[in-house]
């Protein structure tokens, strides 16, 4: 038995089948290339969906691990910490929003969102109690708790997780008169993602980010920008809501916040909404400790000075146009911003998946999204050498 199916027999017999894994078993990485056990070396376009945007193992991101790890790493919020502040000041800054409250994965921040919105909904709007609306939109993806499937409209997310929580009301993405119909007196926010990621890799037409923020500013509710995969450059802005200068009144970011080394998230927001928060309403053991900061400020940083943004929408044009010339009779949509890009393949050829499974074997890892849709989000500091590298490739097995 080769070593990489040996390990995966042990790991499948040891790890809840939640996942079906590509049969790759990855042991190294550096920048857009991985490495499995059998030291096959592969350029990894998934990022691990876009946590990686700064590459594997980037220089600085290890630099600040190494030096943090010599000092200090939990202290739990009971106490302060020295690094906290210095990485909540400079997301902030570059957000342009007055505080941060930090968790760790997307969709602890997600629910931390939730939470605001509602006890702003409460002390601020004067909704009356537990009558709090939040509307949210079909297709989306906003992680993985109860009360977060609780209102997504994919049936696997949901099924035998019930009893969900209430006060969710879905409405059609792209469409800003639904969202107009949608509110009423008790509604508190409208969560959104600027680009549905899961959801297909959907590009709401121009101006829906915009219109739909003005709505919500008419009618006094939070507009909730869930920022997870699109934040820090992956669509060629350094936020997706850039592209239509919206500046929202809760941010969501997570992923590339950890620089691919470690799980963190936060929600960012207005000093009249974060004081909602009274000592002792919301916490985590691990959020704000003094690594994750490290990490967080190492990996803003890398963004901020690499200027990942402007990377990721030159190579993102540069990439995008070059699957668009590719001539397939398997492709029916090629679309996406920056460098989160989706290539839609037509049901009457195969499904996405046996495509991700020819790509391995040609040397690049990737991950359908729904049944149709190959995604490509390489890390932001992908090089035309590198997208040059995977272009005869990917041409090779979408053509084939
Ligand atoms: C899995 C998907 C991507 C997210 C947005 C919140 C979260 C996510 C917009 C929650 C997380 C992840 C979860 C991961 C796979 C991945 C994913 F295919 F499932 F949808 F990226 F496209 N908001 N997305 O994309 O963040 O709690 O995971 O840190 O569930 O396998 P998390």
């Amino acid at each position: 038995m080769s070593r990489t199916a040996e390990i995966i027999k042990e790991t499948e017999k040891y790890s809840a089948h939640n996942y079906l894994p590509l049969p790759v078993v990855l042991s190294k990485g550096e920048g857009v290339w991985v490495w499995d056990v059998e030291g096959n070396r592969y350029f990894d376009m998934l990022s691990s969906y876009s946590a990686v945007n700064q590459g594997h193992r980037h220089p600085a991101l290890l630099k600040a691990v190494r030096e943090q790890i010599d000092r200090i790493t939990l202290t739990s919020r009971a106490f302060h910490n020295d690094k906290m502040g210095e990485f909540l000041k400079y997301l902030c800054q570059i957000a342009k929003l007055d505080k941060a409250l930090p968790m760790n994965t997307g969709a602890e921040a997600v629910e931390t969102a939730i939470k605001a919105a509602r006890k702003w909904g409460y002390l601020k709007k004067k909704v009356k109690k537990d009558k709090a609306e939040i509307i949210v939109c079909e297709n989306n993806f906003h992680g993985r708790t109860t009360t977060i499937v609780g209102f997504s409209s994919e049936f696997q997310y949901r099924d035998g997780f019930g009893p969900f929580t209430p006060g969710f009301v879905q409405i059609p993405y792209n469409d800003p008169s639904a969202l107009k119909r949608a509110i009423t007196k008790n509604t508190v926010g409208f969560l959104v993602e600027p680009v549905q990621a899961e959801g297909g890799v959907i590009v709401p037409k121009g101006g829906y980010l915009k219109e739909t923020y003005e709505i919500c500013k008419k009618n006094n509710v939070l507009f909730i920008a869930d920022e997870i995969q699109t934040g820090f450059g992956r669509t060629g802005k350094l936020f997706c809501v850039d592209w239509e200068g919206v500046k929202p009144d809760i941010l969501i970011v997570g992923k590339s916040l950890g620089g691919g080394l470690y799980p963190v998230s936060a929600i960012l927001s207005r000093d009249d909404i974060m004081d909602v928060f009274q000592p002792g309403d919301h916490g985590s053991t691990f959020a704000g400790n003094p690594l994750a900061a490290a990490i967080g400020l190492a990996a803003l940083r890398v963004t901020i000075e690499e200027n990942l943004a402007k990377n990721s929408k030159e190579m993102g044009d540069y990439f995008m146009g070059e699957l668009k010339n590719i001539e397939s009779p398997h492709i029916k949509e090629v679309r996406g911003k920056g460098l989160l890009i989706g290539v839609e393949i037509k049901s009457s050829s195969e499904t996405a998946r046996p495509f991700c499974e020819h790509l391995k074997e040609e040397g690049i890892l990737l991950k359908e999204t729904h049944e149709q849709i190959v995604r490509f989000a390489p890390p932001l500091t992908v090089t035309r050498g590198e997208i040059d590298w995977a272009l005869p490739r990917i041409k090779k097995v979408l053509c084939e």
